[in-house]
């Protein structure tokens, strides 16, 4: 085959609507017109990217998706960038996959220019490339690398994790058979798209079927509300967080314009929700407000979606259903055996075409993460009636806030650069509607004082908005193991 299969489908889908955004609509001929052009742009005298990595950073929208589909077919690798990170982190994530290129929206090229003259790396401006007809782009074998994306988790600074064309092609047909996307399909796109469920789940599902796209540069639940009463979307997909804020703005509403709100809600075909546990208490409220039952699913960045309730039949709160098309999934207790009694607890392992290929440069972490060819995820289930309910993580030190996962190793390296900090230990505290909130317990050294406000000021040019810690507690000592080496107690002995 000489084309990606989702250009190919593209063609197939040419006339029809890929992205609306308010009166303005572009096709999917257009996708495929201008991101020629900007892979003949990328490519310059070379004929193939041969998998080099291109970094970039724009809005969700036209130019962003343009951008990807650009990388892919010029046959680099894409390596989104984040709209929350700060420059040091922008630039870990640029120096770390390699990076030879930075392309960049006009309005977001300040995040990344002065990166790119340190760095000495073309950056690349969208608007500044024109459109070109007739260029010859290279043949891209499916198995070849095609996107890195950035997740923290139990080392302190985040992991790349590839996936090949092969591995998301397999990603995006397992949700379209399960949750059967349809070219009629409209769905607001408001998650950050440098991660799994904002660019898998959403953008390339919907693209895949020739859907429609409604893109917001973040979640403006005004703009959003006033779309969903005029029935602009048929399929929605968020966050726990966001339903929760959801139903928060939708109780404080006078009562026309809830009930205006909530029939547009209700007429939709399908509301998912995903990336953190959602309450089965908001799963209910969000019933009783609207007459949806929302469709909980689990994934993870290295392996895609894994478990979900069904479309068809019942979808109970608190759970997250059976394996979705392709995923072979076991639950391994602590001594590395398979768990096969309900209701007995085991780490979930996965295997199948949509997993991973490889932490970037990190094959030894790569080996460490599987047993026996299967994927350890370090999230511990049990099956009840069939169904996997997630009880938690293997490691304290994986925080989920708003969605986001983060790596409290990550946080407290960054705090222990505070001249009053001697020590310090970051933890995830319960919170209702972040569904963790990052907090800290520090050791100052002799005479310092420090307080939240002062620590979260200082924060702010270190790290994103969401790993910026919520809670400090100032304290004489850290608790300590037999070695000597400081533990992380329960949160509520904490704090
Ligand atoms: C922001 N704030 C937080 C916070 N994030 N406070 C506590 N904890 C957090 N995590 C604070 C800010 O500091 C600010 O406070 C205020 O909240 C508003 O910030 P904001 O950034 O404007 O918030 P908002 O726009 O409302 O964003 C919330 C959100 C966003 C839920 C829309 O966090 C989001 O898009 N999350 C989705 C992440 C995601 O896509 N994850 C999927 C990963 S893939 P102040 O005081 O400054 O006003 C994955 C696999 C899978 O997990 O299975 O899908
Ligand atoms: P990420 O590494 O950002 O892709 O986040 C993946 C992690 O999100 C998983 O390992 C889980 O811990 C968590 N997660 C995703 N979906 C759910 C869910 N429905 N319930 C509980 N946790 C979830």
């Amino acid at each position: 085959m000489d084309e990606l299969q989702l250009m190919a489908r593209a063609r197939f889908h040419a006339g029809a609507v890929a992205i609306r955004s308010g009166v303005k609509e572009h096709t999917y001929a257009e996708l495929l017109d201008r991101s020629a052009s900007l892979a003949s742009e990328l490519l310059g005298e070379t004929d193939d990217l041969n998998e080099g990595r291109v970094a970039y950073l724009a809005p969700a929208g036209f130019d962003h998706i343009s951008v990807q589909w650009a990388i892919w077919r010029a046959g680099g690798v894409a390596v989104p960038l984040s709209h929350s990170a700060t420059e040091p982190e922008l630039e870990y994530t640029i120096t770390d996959s390699q990076s030879h290129c930075v392309i960049a929206s006009r309005d977001c090229a300040d995040k990344v220019e002065a990166i790119c003259e340190r760095l000495r790396l073309r950056l690349l401006i969208i608007e500044d490339v024109d459109n070109v007809s007739g260029q010859s782009l290279p043949v891209v074998t499916s198995g070849r690398r095609a996107m890195i994306l950035y997740t923290s988790g139990t080392t302190s600074k985040p992991k790349g994790v590839v996936t090949t064309h092969d591995n998301i092609q397999s990603q995006i047909e397992s949700l379209i058979e399960a949750w059967k996307w349809q070219p009629s399909d409209r769905i607001p796109l408001f998650l950050p798209l440098h991660h799994i469920h904002g660019i898998i789940n959403v953008m390339s599902c919907a693209l895949w079927s020739g859907a429609t796209i409604a893109p917001f540069r973040n979640f403006d639940m005004t703009a959003i509300l006033s779309r969903v009463a005029d029935d602009a979307y048929t399929v929605f997909m968020a966050v726990p967080t966001i339903y929760v804020k959801l139903i928060q703005a939708l109780e404080s509403m006078a009562d026309g314009e809830r009930s205006r709100i909530v029939a547009g809600f209700a007429r939709m075909r399908l509301m998912i929700s995903g990336s953190a546990a959602l309450p089965a208490s908001v799963h209910e409220q969000w019933t009783s407000l609207t007459g949806q039952k929302l469709l909980e699913r689990y994934g993870m960045t290295e392996i895609g979606m894994a478990l979900s309730n069904p479309l068809g039949g019942e979808r109970r709160p608190g759970t997250v259903g059976q394996p979705l098309p392709g995923v072979a999934l076991r639950l391994s207790s602590e001594q590395g055996e398979p768990v096969t009694t309900e209701g007995e607890p085991g780490e979930i392992q996965v295997r199948g075409p949509g997993i991973f290929s490889e932490y970037w440069m990190r094959p030894e972490v790569t080996a460490e993460s599987f047993q026996d060819g299967w994927f350890r995820t370090g999230d511990i289930a049990v099956q009840e009636d069939g169904y996997y309910r997630i009880m938690g993580r293997r490691s304290v030190d994986i925080i989920k806030s708003g969605g986001y996962k983060l790596s409290a190793l990550e946080i407290e390296a960054a705090l222990l650069e505070h001249a009053a900090i001697r020590e310090c230990a970051v933890v995830g505290i319960p919170d209702d509607t972040w569904g963790e909130a990052v907090a800290v317990a520090a050791v100052l050294n002799d005479g310092e004082e420090l307080d939240i406000e002062m620590l979260r000021s200082w924060s702010r040019e270190r790290l994103s908005t969401y790993k910026i810690p919520k809670r400090l507690l100032v304290v004489d000592a850290l608790p300590r193991n037999a070695m000597g080496k400081v533990t992380k107690p329960a949160v509520t002995t904490l704090f």
